[in-house]
């Protein structure tokens, strides 16, 4: 389980990439594809439809401080990317330019990582990639910002 929390007003968006991949399409689970009930959605085991392999946006926090969750109940052996972007909304000139953003990471129901930092308005912070081996879950913080960051609409 990874949860987001930020501490402002600002619209923060966590998303989980499974590697290699891409941002904006089905290979990253974030609030356009990884809902309740949406379709299709990230499909990241070998069962059809939505299963325990696959992951889940279980709270999406757009009024501030978060939190905002994803969870697989059975993440797949592989590397996998966790980010938030700062979302530059419509009416961004009331937005906070910065928020301080925390990650953690759950494995088992067990602190297995945590960072914070300062995320500016429509930047990405490629936070962790999050490597699961058949018995070992190992963590390689990656503190990657990019300025000026968007998601084109997804087809
Ligand atoms: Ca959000
Ligand atoms: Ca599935």
């Amino acid at each position: 389980m990874v949860i987001l929390e930020w501490d402002n007003v600002a619209d923060l968006d966590l998303s989980l990439r499974i590697e290699p991949g891409d941002y904006c399409s089905l290979d990253t689970c974030y609030w356009k594809n990884c809902k309740e009930g949406m379709s299709p959605r990230p499909e990241w085991d070998s069962s059809s439809g939505f299963t325990s392999g696959d992951p889940m946006l279980e709270i999406d926090d757009q009024n501030g401080y978060g939190p905002e969750i994803i969870e697989v109940n059975d993440l797949a052996v592989g590397n996998f990317v966790v980010a938030v972007h700062h979302w530059l909304s419509d009416s961004y000139i009331f937005d906070p330019t910065e928020s301080l953003a925390t990650v953690r990471v759950y494995v088992d129901n067990e602190l297995q990582f945590e960072e914070s930092r300062i995320i500016a308005l429509s930047e990405l912070w490629e936070v962790v990639l999050v490597s699961n081996g058949e018995a070992t879950v190992g963590f390689v913080p990656l503190s990657i910002m990019q300025a000026g960051w968007f998601c084109n609409e997804q087809t």
